[in-house]
């Protein structure tokens, strides 16, 4: 079998989508997602550019040979643009294969592990009341993990909390909006809401949340420590993780399970946190950190050191990796959880799929391939739009992490 063709497609059906489609002699096609938030055109022109034309004529069953000539090959290594785009290839290949093969994408990662992937999903409120009910509602649905967030008493806007009820997506059309942000509120107005979440909801349901790398390392440890008697899931992203060693001392303090990595782009990012057992989930992502062949990789190296997956899947990122993901979290042993942001409707459309949600699991379906389609007439309804995430600035105007 050859690659014959290979092109990149644009939508927005609600938020923009890079998707790969990659297609072969045998009329076989795979695809692939190359979103990258905020970033999109980059991956788009990246892959366009410099990565299609060495793909023609190349056998699709290579994955790991056109991974290495994609990462090594460009000499220039790593960063979520080059890996995006090498994650797009590399899971257009994986869907050829399956196809090929006549078997889910699962069957050839080590097959099925589990019957079915846990999954958390998002709840929030203005305040701790609206926030309980949402939570609520969330429950009555099925699950059985569930990621909050609430507004901070004195700061207008803050990460995971939507402007309507029901609705959280943070990147926005126009130029970037900016939020604001107050260490101290926020650090003081966590521990009553997970108080308040064990006292209405008791102890069965896993409680999440997501502190989107605000914290420095010492702040962090008082947090974790707060929150000991809650026990949550996780908390995530505590700090930035450019510095690897900032989680040796979230560690010493705190026996509060710590995830981390949506930004990561390879295991080189998480070796350190991985090799000290600094954290307890890595949470990188089939599309930003290179696709199946090398979050495989980090799977079975995070392995040794008790370190559970824990993938990010917001809706930023596509059906397509959606898909990919539950592939990969039915068949990898360490599997820890997965994230489950539901798209739009518009999106659904645009990308029919097999996977399905049941009571608080999910199945990725057991058609060849990843079982994930692109309808490529109604994705030309959807014209691309310049949309940014937010940026955080600190009372006094200094910018810091979003
Ligand atoms: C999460 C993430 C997202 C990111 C978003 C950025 O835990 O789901 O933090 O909400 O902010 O994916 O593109
Ligand atoms: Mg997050």
């Amino acid at each position: 079998m050859k690659i014959t063709d290979a092109y990149v497609n644009i939508t927005s059906p609600g938020r923009n989508f890079v998707t790969l489609k990659i297609v072969t002699d045998e009329g076989i096609y795979g695809l692939g997602d190359g979103t990258l938030n905020g970033r999109e055109l980059a991956v788009a022109a990246y892959l366009t550019e410099h990565v299609i034309p060495c793909l023609i004529g190349r056998d699709p069953f290579q994955t790991e040979d056109i991974w290495q000539y994609l990462y090594r090959g460009a000499y220039w290594r790593r960063g979520p643009v080059t890996m995006s785009a090498i994650a797009a290839v590399d899971v257009a290949l994986w869907d050829i294969k399956g196809k090929a093969l006549q078997t889910p994408i699962y069957n050839l990662l080590g097959g099925r592990s589990r019957e079915s992937v846990m999954v958390y999903c998002h709840a929030f409120g203005k305040d701790v009341g609206a926030a309980l009910e949402d939570v609520a509602k969330h429950k009555e649905m099925g699950y059985r993990a569930i990621r909050v967030q609430s507004g901070v008493p004195g700061l207008k806007s803050t990460y995971g909390v939507g402007k309507v009820a029901g609705h959280y997506e943070p990147a926005e059309r126009g130029l970037p909006t900016e939020y604001e942000w107050e260490t101290e509120a926020y650090l003081r107005s966590v521990p009553p809401l997970f108080s308040k979440m064990r006292e209405t909801f008791g102890e069965e349901l896993h409680l999440l949340h997501d502190c989107h790398h605000r914290l420095t390392p010492i702040e962090a440890a008082r947090l974790g420590k707060e929150l000991e008697p809650f026990h949550l899931f996780w908390i995530e992203d505590p700090t930035p993780a450019e510095l690897q060693e900032g989680f040796r001392l979230i560690r010493q303090h705190t026996t509060t399970p710590l995830a981390v990595g949506e930004v990561f782009n390879s295991l080189w990012d998480a070796h350190e946190l991985i090799r000290n057992q600094w954290i307890d989930y890595v949470r990188a992502t089939v599309v930003h950190a290179g696709g199946l062949t090398h979050l495989k990789k980090l799977a079975d190296f995070a392995a040794l050191y008790h370190v559970k997956t824990g993938c990010h899947g917001a809706t930023d990122l596509s059906p397509v990796s959606m898909a990919a993901a539950l592939h990969f979290g039915l068949a990898v042993h360490n599997f820890g959880i997965q994230e489950h942001m539901p798209h739009s409707e518009e999106t659904d459309a645009v990308f029919p799929h097999q996977y399905s949600y049941q009571d608080g699991y999910m199945h990725p379906g057991d058609k060849p391939g990843l079982g994930v389609d692109l309808d490529e007439k109604l994705a030309a309804h959807y014209e691309y739009q310049r949309a940014y995430l937010p940026v955080n600035r600190k009372q006094d105007g200094t910018l810091t992490d979003w």
